[in-house]
C-alpha cells in the first residue's frame, strides 16, 4: 500500500491511514479540525526533538521563549567545554586588598578553592539576562504563585531608608534589614520598579517555581523534548557561563578591573537616591549610572561576555541550583538534605570589586531566604533530580 503522506512520522502516517479507511469524506468539520490539531502537535513535537537532539547548535545561537502576554525570555546556547573553577591565591589576595575591597577571610573568597579543571559535559541554553520583573510578573499572573516573602509571616532583606552610614568606629550599622510587607513587587528602593529591572526579593524556592512553571508550559505546548527542563543553572554551569569561554580570569573580560568600566553595575560613584552621597565602600572609580539596580542588559554589547551573557558579574547575585558547600563548588550539582543553603554567584550592585569576580560564591540562609540584592537566571538544560 502506498502511504498517502510522506512517511516522516510513523505514528502520524499510521493515524492518517486509519482515518482514510474510515470514510474521511464524511468526517464532520469539528472532527477534521481535531484531527488536524493532533497531526500538527505530533509534527511540532517531532520538530522540537529534531532541533534539540540532531545537530549541535552553534555557540551563541539564541532562542526567544514566548512566556505569553507579550513577554519573551532570550536564551543563548553554551556548548560543552572546560574551564578552571575557583581562584588563585593571588586573585584572593587582590580581592581582599585595597583595590578589591573585600574583607579578608569572609565566606566570599575562602571557599572558592584553587583552580581545578572542570568539564561541562552537556551543552545548555542560558538566559541572556537575569529574570526581569516583567518576566516574573508574567509567571505570577498566569500561575497565581505567591512568593516566599509575600506568604504569611514572610520577610525579605531590604535597604533601610533610615540608614546613614556604617559608624564603623562606634557601632556597626548595616544598610540592610529584614522587613515584612516587602517583596519583589516593592523591594523598598524608594523608587518605582521597572519591568526591565532584574527581579529581586525572590528565594531559591521562587526561582525553582518559575522554572517549573515554564517547563510545564513549554512541555504542554510540545516544545520540550523528554529529558530537558528549565531550571536554575548548576554552580559549575553558572561559573562556566560567567567566564564566557575563557579558561580563567578574575573577571569575564580579563584580570584588569579598570577594563570593567561601562560593563557592569557594582558599588561605584553614584549618588544614593535623594542623597548627595555614594555607598561608603564604593571602589569603582567611575559612575555605572545606578546606586541600586539597573535594567538588565543595560550595558549592551560592552556588558556581554564571550557567550553573549549580560550582567554575570554585578547587577544582582544569582541564586543557582546547588546547595552551598563551604569546601568549594562541584563539577556536578551538589545537594544536602540538612541545613540546605542555596549557593549564589556573581556579586551585586552594592558590592566591591573583590565580590564581583567570576569565582565569588556565597551561601544563603535557606531555600526561603530572599534579599533585594538577590535574583536569578534560568537555563534550559538536561533534567537534574533535586532531593
Ligand atoms: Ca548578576
Amino acid at each position: 500500500m502506498i502511504s498517502p503522506v510522506p512517511n516522516t512520522h510513523p505514528q502520524t502516517a499510521a493515524w492518517l491511514r486509519k482515518t482514510k479507511a474510515k470514510q474521511p469524506s464524511k468526517m464532520p468539520p469539528a472532527a477534521i479540525l481535531r484531527a488536524a490539531t493532533i497531526v500538527a502537535s505530533l509534527f511540532r513535537f517531532a520538530d522540537a526533538d529534531a532541533a534539540m537532539q540532531a545537530a549541535e547548535p552553534a555557540k551563541g545561537a539564541t532562542k526567544q521563549i514566548d512566556l505569553g502576554g507579550g513577554t519573551t525570555l532570550e536564551v543563548i546556547y553554551l556548548p560543552p567545554g572546560d574551564f578552571l573553577m575557583g581562584s588563585t591565591p593571588e586573585e584572593r589576595a587582590w580581592a581582599t586588598g585595597i583595590e578589591g575591597g573585600a574583607t579578608p577571610g569572609t565566606t566570599r573568597e575562602k571557599p572558592e578553592g584553587d583552580p581545578r579543571s572542570t568539564r561541562i559535559k552537556n551543552g545548555l541554553w542560558m538566559g541572556r539576562t537575569e529574570v526581569s520583573v516583567g518576566q516574573f510578573r508574567r509567571f505570577t499572573e498566569e500561575s497565581g504563585y505567591v512568593s516566599d516573602a509575600e506568604k504569611h509571616g514572610g520577610e525579605t532583606q531590604c535597604f533601610d531608608p533610615a540608614w546613614n552610614g556604617y559608624r564603623l568606629t562606634t557601632k556597626v550599622v548595616h544598610p540592610w534589614k529584614s522587613m515584612a510587607g516587602k517583596s519583589w513587587r516593592d523591594p523598598n528602593f524608594n523608587f518605582p520598579m521597572r519591568e526591565d529591572f532584574p527581579v529581586v526579593c525572590v528565594s531559591w524556592n521562587d526561582g525553582r517555581a518559575f522554572c517549573a512553571w515554564l517547563t510545564k508550559r513549554e512541555r504542554d505546548a510540545g516544545r520540550l523534548p523528554d529529558g530537558w527542563e528549565y531550571r536554575l543553572p548548576s554552580e559549575a554551569e553558572w561559573e562556566y557561563g560567567c567566564r564566557g569561554g575563557r579558561e580563567r580570569a578574575i573577571f569575564w573580560w580579563g584580570d584588569e578591573f579598570e577594563e570593567g568600566e561601562g560593563r557592569l553595575n557594582i558599588s561605584a560613584i553614584d549618588f544614593l537616591p535623594g542623597r548627595r552621597k555614594t555607598w561608603p565602600l564604593a571602589k569603582a572609580p567611575w559612575s555605572d549610572g545606578f546606586a541600586f539596580v539597573s535594567p538588565v542588559d543595560h550595558y549592551g554589547e560592552r556588558g556581554r561576555n564571550g557567550f553573549g551573557l549580560a550582567d554575570m558579574c554585578g547587577g544582582v547575585w544569582e541564586i543557582v541550583l546547588d546547595h552551598f558547600d563551604p569546601q568549594g563548588a562541584h563539577e556536578e550539582p551538589f545537594f544536602v538534605t540538612k541545613d540546605r543553603r542555596p549557593a549564589c554567584r556573581g556579586g551585586n550592585y552594592f558590592d566591591v570589586p573583590g565580590n564581583a569576580r567570576c569565582a565569588v560564591r556565597l551561601g544563603l540562609r535557606g531555600p526561603g531566604y530572599s534579599d533585594s540584592r538577590d535574583g536569578f537566571r534560568i537555563c534550559l538544560g538536561r533534567h537534574v533530580a533535586v532531593p
